[in-house]
């Protein structure tokens, strides 16, 4: 069995949550370690350990193995279970009998070894479990799912039923360890071996609930965890108990809304009204679509009780809504006088993924808007593909900062239910991957087809008028781009934030106020805070003033420069004589004095200039790390030094399996970046609609790089997320 057939097999049993990855474990303690480290995890939960005991037999007879599952510091002494079970003599079993009957080794061994056993010796092998895994009030309870650089963490009941559907096992038996060690003429004190595991767990509770201050880990150094350090130490998102979800707070909704301001007021101009249909689902409409939904049920979450009773019919939660809002397309629109019909709504979906979840960039439920139109023409909702996907560049290059390449999805990557799919795709420069930014969709007549949105032609004459399927789109961006822009623009204090999009634009923060200044003086200087302030404001800046009285000023610099502000302010006595104020510049830390009667002018204009500075910035970083590649001996290569590659390409879908296959086994013994990256393979991110000029294309000449087929276009090939 491998990993994924196991976690499908426990998701058949009630498990919907994704293992976590950590380094590999040996024993509990080392076990608690790991888990402390991992976001994400359950905040209670309890470790256990699966031993497998062989009772002295003679040879001749088959092996009977016993299997003891139990919580991680029960003590389990051999042989009073032994007598308990009244086998002689058990002892731990060899590694012969973990190879070959558990396939299975030392570390890893887990209940879920009982699934790889061969029918032949189910039928020997006995099962305890640990009553303290299966009293009430235990929570989760962590194994590992066959190796143990992964934990799961499951409900007792998931336990219970996933050993009921182990073919030919016998039923287990449920031991209460405590009780058997207190019934033991001398039983040895479990006390000892009890602390330790308690001082792990309170270690784990500890780090999850921290609010530690700055920034531990450079963003070159371990990206993974600045990356978590920044999105939480900023305030910007927190983790929340259910395995990838999370709260989006005050500082990253600001920047959503910001977001939502801009589309709304482009979409408006193109005629899309806002709506809001249910979240729910029922099956007979979400498979309505079945091979648009085939793909993607795995990750569809389900509603299946109300209280204490079941749904007479489960139902789902959106993922997306197609097959929410079509049917009634076809209700409203009657006629080619009801076209074009241009809709969005803004919401969350969810989607359950398994892969690792990330803050922002895979989250099982997200913010998002998504839009769906109807129009007469092919060619009209082409236009409308391409407007939504410019509003899309604009979001990222305008208000994030962040540059984007805008082109076109290959086959295999697009929207498999529409006829096109256009994309604009970012760049993570510190681990080289690219991102898809957001979707921009033709839908064709496909839906349409599917859900009888059908008007009469317009153009024809008669009594019989031919019916026209409508051509549709859609197209969704999502709170993803918060999470891109952090990974471009943060750096080693933490969040650096686009003025456009920062809750605070500017703090003003009072300095060089000694023991030898007068309250008098404090106060004056706190007064022309407060005026500039108010000065600043009146020209609809966002301004904070830090006049707090029990924080030093270089503390505060680091608070605000954690959150991203892109402006500090410094006021000292000195500023006050010179009638200036000192600018700190977040994203250069550059500093420069600005007279008191310039402010309403230069502020302002200093603000653009970081906004535009970082897109510049990022947008050089970008250019700098897209290559030309001509030939596959420096595409593998190009990728390890942190690039994204321009290739001539056939654009077959078979061939871009290969470039998937060959780059994932070509890079087989880099460095590991992070956990994904050492063998991922890479993938088309786009077709660019901008393709390089030199080396031109020469149709019947240029060969793709990889098959060496026809070339037609340049594309956009990287590792990405
Ligand atoms: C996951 C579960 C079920 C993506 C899914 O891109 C269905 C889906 O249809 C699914 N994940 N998709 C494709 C979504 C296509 C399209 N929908 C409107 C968008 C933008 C917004």
């Amino acid at each position: 069995m491998s990993i994924a057939e196991l976690i499908s097999k426990l998701n058949t049993l009630g498990f919907s949550e994704s293992a976590f990855e950590h380094a590999a474990v040996d024993t509990v303690d080392q076990w608690a370690e790991a888990l402390a480290t991992v976001s994400g995890v359950p905040s209670d939960y309890v470790l256990t350990k699966t031993l497998i005991f062989k009772p002295k037999q003679p040879k001749s007879a088959p092996i009977a193995p016993v299997v003891v599952i139990a919580k991680g510091d029960s003590g389990t002494n051999s042989t009073l279970l032994g007598k308990e079970l009244g086998l002689k003599d058990l002892r731990f079993a060899n590694d012969d009998v973990l190879t070959n009957i558990f396939k299975t080794s030392k570390g890893s061994v887990s209940p879920f070894a009982l699934g790889n056993v061969p029918a032949e010796n189910v039928e020997h092998i006995k099962v305890v479990v640990d009553q303290a895994l299966l009293a009430d009030g235990v929570g989760k309870i962590a194994f590992h799912p066959l190796d143990s650089t992964r934990t799961v963490f499951i409900a007792p009941a998931t336990l219970t039923s996933f050993l009921e559907s182990v073919p030919g096992l016998a039923a287990f038996r449920p031991i209460d360890f405590e009780k058997l060690a207190a019934a033991a003429p001398a039983p040895k004190p479990a006390a000892a071996e009890k602390k330790p595991k308690k001082a792990a767990k309170k270690e784990v509770a500890e780090v999850v609930g921290s609010a530690k201050l700055g920034i531990e880990v450079t963003k070159e150094g371990d990206f993974a965890k600045w990356y978590q350090q920044v999105v939480t130490r900023s305030e910007m998102l927190d983790y929340y108990d259910v395995s990838g979800c999370y709260i989006v707070r005050p500082l990253a909704y600001f920047v959503w809304q910001q977001i939502q301001e801009f589309f709304d007021g482009g979409i408006r101009n193109l005629g899309v009204k806002n709506c809001y249909f249910p979240m729910f689902v029922s099956s007979r409409v979400l498979e309505r679509e079945k091979d648009h939904i085939e793909g993607f049920a795995p990750e569809v979450a389900w509603v299946t009780r109300a209280g204490s009773s079941d749904l007479a019919e489960p139902l789902a939660i959106r993922p997306t809504s197609e097959t929410v809002m079509y049917p009634y397309f076809a209700k409203w629109i009657q006629s080619y006088r009801d076209l074009p019909l241009k809709i969005n709504q803004w919401c969350s979906v969810v989607r359950w993924e398994f892969k690792n979840p990330q803050p922002f960039l895979r989250t099982r439920e997200f913010l998002w808007q998504e839009g769906h139109c109807a129009h007469l023409t092919k060619d009209e909702a082409m236009v409308e593909v391409r407007d939504i996907l410019e509003l899309y560049r604009r979001i990222y290059e305008e208000l994030l900062a962040v540059p984007v390449i805008e082109g076109v999805k290959s086959e295999k990557e697009k929207f498999a239910g529409g006829v096109a799919t256009t994309t604009v795709e970012g760049f993570i420069p510190t681990t080289g991957r690219g991102i898809q930014g957001g979707t921009s969709h033709y839908l064709g007549q496909n839906f349409s087809k599917m859900f009888n949105v059908v008007v009469e032609d317009p153009e024809a004459t008669g009594a019989e008028r031919p019916k026209l399927f409508v051509h549709q789109t859609s197209w969704g961006l999502s709170t993803r781009t918060i999470g891109v822009m952090v990974m471009v623009h943060g750096d080693d204090k933490g969040l650096v934030l686009p003025p456009r999009v920062a809750e605070t634009q500017i703090v003003i923060v009072p300095c060089g106020i000694t023991v030898k200044h007068t309250d008098e003086e404090r106060r004056k200087l706190y007064d022309a805070c407060l005026d500039v302030a108010h000065q600043l404001k009146q020209l609809g800046l966002r301004v904070e003033t830090d006049l707090r009285d029990n924080y030093t000023p270089g503390f505060k610099f680091s608070h605000w420069e954690l959150r991203g502000v892109p402006l500090r302010l410094e006021i000292g006595p000195k500023d006050l004589e010179k009638q200036s104020v000192l600018t700190v510049r977040r994203d250069t830390f550059a500093k420069q004095p600005v007279s008191r009667s310039d402010i309403e002018t230069a502020i302002p204009a200093l603000l653009e200039t970081i906004q535009k500075d970082m897109l510049v910035k990022a947008r050089k970083t970008m250019d700098e790390r897209v290559k030309i590649v001509l030939d596959w001996e420096n595409f593998v290569p190009t990728l390890n030094d942190k690039c994204l590659t321009l290739i001539p390409w056939c654009e077959r879908e078979e061939c871009e399996e290969q470039i998937k296959e060959r780059s994932s086994r070509d890079s087989l013994g880099d460095e590991p970046e992070d956990d994904k990256a050492p063998s991922m393979g890479a993938k088309s991110l786009c077709l660019p609609y901008n393709q390089p000029a030199e080396p031109p294309i020469v149709p019947g000449q240029t060969k793709c790089i990889q098959c060496g087929h026809e070339a037609k276009r340049y594309a956009l090939f990287g590792r990405s997320y």
